[in-house]
């Protein structure tokens, strides 16, 4: 699949500027395996990075200008030194490469100026880390094209301010770790306060198994107004308990948290937060003794926590995770910030097609449009084609 995607970027970048690009970097969508909105809460996460790329082909310019092309919109942009130098001076897609420029000029970086042509076969608001994937790839070439001192594990953090800053989007830290940090055949078990990593073995291939994707298809419900709502709930319940983040309360203190919280709607809240963090713990240390088969009653468990403790889930999402589980997945649930996106379902590799065809089938009896899906296994995190 990269391939395809990478020689796009290339043929686009020739014809649009007429010279061959100096390299190309690549990075991936994302799937989270476990641990969906811990990461703010400065808990546990463990996505794993998937096999479809965004690829960015480059070349350095002379003069700080950014000349930025997209396959997905046909359109070209041009942006300088001007448009750089404050948050949201660049609008839609192309705020996301102009973002990382201003990110790496704040962290006071030379960044060199470069034309860019962008290709990827990540779909768009599906909740793959679409926008994660671009801003680490065009991270990359800026790094590599300018000879920028930046160690990949300091990355991360800048592309997210690039996102929360300049995008304006209130994410935290997974997205970006993940498409820059993960590696093949593992799921990168991330502490969101220290941003401290551990790559746990997730060799589905070995054990027979695949992780089925589906793509909800769900138009997303005013998901950016929910996550910050979300998000707004967790850090008021956190200065309620007077710690400072949901992660310090530990699993074992949750009743006597709950206790102290006198609104039914926050307490749902904190116990999602509390119990998704003890179960990506409990995944990572099945991960660990080798146990995969195993995990698939704690990625359900976190659906319904999702589902009834969060509430971040629609319609479409349950119809996909109960139509997988009755197939005979071994455990299911929705992936990402949610209201829309996609669901993973843990499948034997040979039933992955059967499990992605009762989906379909539930779909089309709820009268829903007709899901996309991808068996995939974990593949590397960002890095340079050539
Ligand atoms: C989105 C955000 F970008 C992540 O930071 C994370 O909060 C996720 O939703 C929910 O786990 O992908």
């Amino acid at each position: 699949m990269t391939d395809d995607v990478a020689a796009r970027a290339t043929a686009d970048f020739r014809s649009a500027y007429g010279e061959p690009p100096a390299g190309r970097w690549a990075a991936p969508g994302r799937a989270n395996l476990i641990g969906e909105h811990t990461d703010y809460n400065d808990g546990f996460v463990l996505p794993f990075a998937l096999p479809l790329r965004t690829v960015v082909a480059a070349a350095p310019q002379p003069g700080d200008t950014w000349t930025v092309r997209s396959e997905l919109t046909g359109e070209t942009i041009t942006f300088g030194a001007e448009e750089v130098a404050g948050p949201g001076r660049v609008t839609g897609w192309g705020a996301y490469a102009a973002g990382v420029v201003w990110a790496l000029r704040a962290a006071g970086h030379a960044v060199p100026g470069a034309r860019l042509a962008i290709a990827s076969d990540v779909p768009l608001g599906a909740g793959l880390s679409s926008s994660a994937a671009l801003e680490a790839a065009v991270l990359a070439a800026l790094v590599d094209l300018g000879g920028l001192d930046l160690p990949a594990e300091r990355r991360p953090r800048l592309a997210r301010r690039a996102e929360n800053d300049y995008v304006g989007a209130p994410t935290g830290i997974m997205d970006q770790s993940a498409v820059i940090r993960c590696r093949a055949g593992h799921a990168l078990f991330l502490d969101c306060r220290d941003e401290s990593v551990e790559q746990v073995p997730f060799d589905l291939d070995a054990a027979g198994l695949a992780v089925l994707v589906v793509d909800s298809r769900a138009p997303h419900r005013h998901a950016d107004g929910e996550y910050a709502a979300r998000r707004g709930s967790c850090e008021r319940a956190a200065g309620l308990l007077g710690v400072a983040a949901l992660r310090d309360v530990p699993a074992d203190g949750l009743a006597d948290a709950l206790a102290r919280l006198d609104e039914d709607e926050t307490r749902r809240r904190v116990r999602h937060v509390v119990t998704e963090n003890q179960r990506v713990l409990d995944t990572v240390a099945l991960l660990r003794a080798g146990r995969v088969r195993e995990i698939g009653p704690l990625l359900t468990a976190s659906h319904a926590s999702m589902r009834d403790d969060f509430e971040i889930t629609v319609p479409e999402i349950d119809t996909a995770v109960e139509a997988a589980l009755a197939a005979g997945a071994l455990g299911a649930r929705m992936t990402g910030g949610g209201f829309g996106g996609c669901v993973l379902a843990l499948v034997d590799a040979e039933r992955a097609d059967a499990v992605a065809a009762a989906v379909t089938a539930a779909y089309a009896e709820r009268g829903f449009a007709a899901p996309g899906h991808v068996t995939v296994l974990p593949d590397p995190g960002a890095t340079r084609l050539d």
